[in-house]
């Protein structure tokens, strides 16, 4: 049956069919968390970010909610539905028995916690303690497609303890160099453990029954094995980009537009012994464009590569942020066409196009395209 706006239906397979309703995330009260473990880890040695934490200047976070918004009305005006989440109190410390932090992050970027397959939509256990009670930010949502979606599962991932057991105390160090942590990427160490299982919902890509799982600082391999047991209809596929000095979230290193094309960052190429399920069935693994910029905005988590960090509105329309005229030349030329949107200044708080959007309903079923 046809999607309809009058009806709240929780639907999505992969990351490409047509999308007509969507969760854009919000600004509001963002902050930087204080250290903590795996946040540490990820942030660069040299970045403005060190040792600086509190609610963000509320001009960045005008200027970020400015452009969420334009994004927002954008897609309605092409007849998506739009939903936005509640924003709780991100000032107050997150303690539980386990830990302790005196602030949290934010609600943004949705698509780090929220992870819509088919008629569900599950909560990541998430894997910094900053961002252990971001999901209250979207239960509004939640309860509301719950309420009028007879069919929607609505589910949560075992909460983690995140304790010290759960992070690798080397990472911490200071100054560990680039060179070691791309030696360390290689090797598979991570600066979370194996002590339970973690994930973030941004390292997870869905291509129908195949779901493919960035293994990284924010999910780890139990995480991975939770998934599996989880969606036990789906085959779960772990990926490394050993490329990554700072490997978090699969959405700015590999980026499928359509069925048989896949971007692929080519600082952090996919291993040619994980490249076997899409060579044998025929799906093209291109090099991303090069970055428009040579560094991120101000106090940014993310690498210059939010360049592609797309959305696919369909399998021939893609929305890339305005100021990446590489990326949006290149994917021209792969015969999709570009809406450029402005959301550089958005960056800092947690991703691009992809990043600050999540998934409630595409078009389409769960196809079987590696068979
Ligand atoms: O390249 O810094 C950003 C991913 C955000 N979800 C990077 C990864």
């Amino acid at each position: 049956m046809a999607w309809s706006a009058d009806k709240t239906e929780v639907k999505s397979w992969n990351e490409w069919d047509t999308l007509r309703h969507v969760i854009v995330g919000r600004a509001d009260d963002c902050h930087i968390p204080p250290e903590e473990p795996a946040l540490d880890a990820k942030v660069p040695e040299d970045s403005d970010m060190r040792g600086q934490w509190g609610r963000r200047p509320q001009e960045t976070i005008d200027r970020a909610n400015e452009l969420l918004n334009n994004f927002a009305t954008m897609l309605e005006k092409r007849g998506l539905r739009v939903d936005r989440p509640h924003s709780i109190d991100h000032s107050l410390p997150a303690t539980t028995p386990d830990f302790h932090t005196d602030s949290q992050f934010g609600c943004m970027p949705p698509r780090d916690v929220l992870l819509t397959v088919g008629r569900e939509m599950l909560e990541a256990t998430m894997s910094y303690r900053c961002r252990w009670f971001e999901y209250l930010n979207y239960r509004p949502l939640m309860q509301q497609y719950f309420n009028e979606d007879p069919l929607f599962r609505h589910e949560s991932a075992p909460k983690p303890r995140l304790t010290d057991a759960d992070y690798h105390p080397d990472y911490l160090s200071e100054k560990i160099g680039v060179e070691k942590r791309l030696q360390w990427a290689a090797e598979k160490f991570f600066v979370t453990t194996e002590e339970e299982p973690l994930f973030d919902a941004a390292d997870v890509l869905r291509f129908g029954r195949d779901l493919v799982v960035q293994h990284g600082f924010t999910t780890n391999l139990k995480g991975i094995e939770w998934l599996r047991r989880h969606f036990p209809d789906h085959r779960v596929h772990t990926v490394n980009f050993p490329g990554d000095p700072y490997p978090i979230h699969i959405d700015a290193t590999f980026t499928p537009l359509r069925p048989g094309l896949i971007l692929n960052n080519p600082q952090r190429r996919l291993p040619e012994d994980q490249r076997k399920m899409f060579e044998t069935n025929d799906w093209e693994i291109v090099d991303a464009a090069q970055p428009a910029h040579n560094a991120p905005p101000p106090l940014c988590y993310s690498s210059t590569w939010l360049s592609m960090n797309v959305l696919v509105l369909d399998p021939k329309t893609v929305c890339v942020e305005a100021s990446e005229v590489y990326q949006m030349e290149q994917m021209d030329k792969l015969g999709m066409n570009v809406i450029p949107v402005d959301l550089r200044d958005a960056y800092a708080f947690g991703g691009g196009l992809h990043c600050c959007t999540a998934d409630v309903y595409r078009d389409g079923d769960c196809e079987d395209y590696f068979p």
